[in-house]
């Protein structure tokens, strides 16, 4: 299937129209931003990389009853997804305090958290995604009652799921962000779930393995998202 018109391009990802209306192409790029696109920077291969963890973990999910945006691989860039209208709203889940949790909060980065915590942003640039709860998703028509609830329900989900397969590897999965898209009538979870949009850090070292060592200057990025592709198994 070919791309025809660039629909969309993004911080790490472009997306194109397809001669069938029922799918996208997405491409996944080596570009890398942090702090709402303050900071700017190239992950070498980061890209083919994303790409493959993506499908990977969008085809676990599945296997395990949730429905996703994902069809096929195309290539080492490219994914063959369904195409979704992305909802304007950022699903986080945390089950340990870092990031902006651990700052909001005073909380020491790596507290566990007695249960995992789930917030909903506003996806919207110009406002730096404002953190929201459902009584704004409704009042602002983004989703339903129902809807709201079967994306917190599903997210929880995917935590459970992810959760259990990365420390098998020997990751913990810190948190996470999801996106979700509506599809002939059918909310599915889309976007990427990679070491952009994850926090993994290594069980017995406490390593840093995911976009936190590009955000804060640790060095080794490359090989830390490529670490990620080798615990599952994969290869560039
Ligand atoms: N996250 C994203 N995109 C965003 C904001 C956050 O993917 O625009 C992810 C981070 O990578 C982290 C989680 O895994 O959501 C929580 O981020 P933070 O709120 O602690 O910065």
């Amino acid at each position: 299937m070919d791309k025809l018109d660039m629909l969309y391009e993004g911080k790490a990802k472009k997306v194109y129209s397809t001669e069938d209306k029922t799918y996208y192409i997405m491409e996944f790029k080596d570009d890398a931003t942090a702090f709402n696109g303050q900071k700017k920077g190239t992950i070498h291969d980061k890209g083919i990389i994303n790409n493959r963890i993506s499908a990977f973990l969008f085809e676990l999910l599945e296997t395990n009853g949730i429905r996703t945006h994902f069809v096929k691989l195309l290539s080492d860039r490219e994914m063959l997804v369904k195409a979704v209208k992305i909802l304007p709203l950022e699903v986080i889940v945390r089950n340990i305090a870092a990031g902006s949790l651990a700052k909001r909060l005073g909380l020491e980065e790596g507290t566990e958290l007695k249960r995992p915590v789930l917030e909903l942003c506003y996806k919207n640039d110009e406002l730096g995604d404002p953190m929201i709860n459902n009584y704004h998703v409704m009042a602002l028509g983004i989703a339903g009652e129902e809807q709201v609830k079967f994306i917190e329900e599903t997210s929880l989900r995917v935590n459970q799921i992810l959760r259990d397969y990365f420390i098998e590897k020997g990751i913990i999965l810190v948190d996470f962000k999801l996106e979700f898209g509506i599809f002939d009538g059918e909310i599915l979870l889309a976007d990427e779930i990679s070491p952009d949009t994850c926090r993994f850090w290594d069980a017995k070292t406490g390593e840093k393995l995911d976009k936190d060592r590009f955000r804060r200057d640790l060095g080794n990025v490359e090989e830390a998202y490529k670490e990620i592709l080798s615990r599952i198994g994969k290869e560039i």
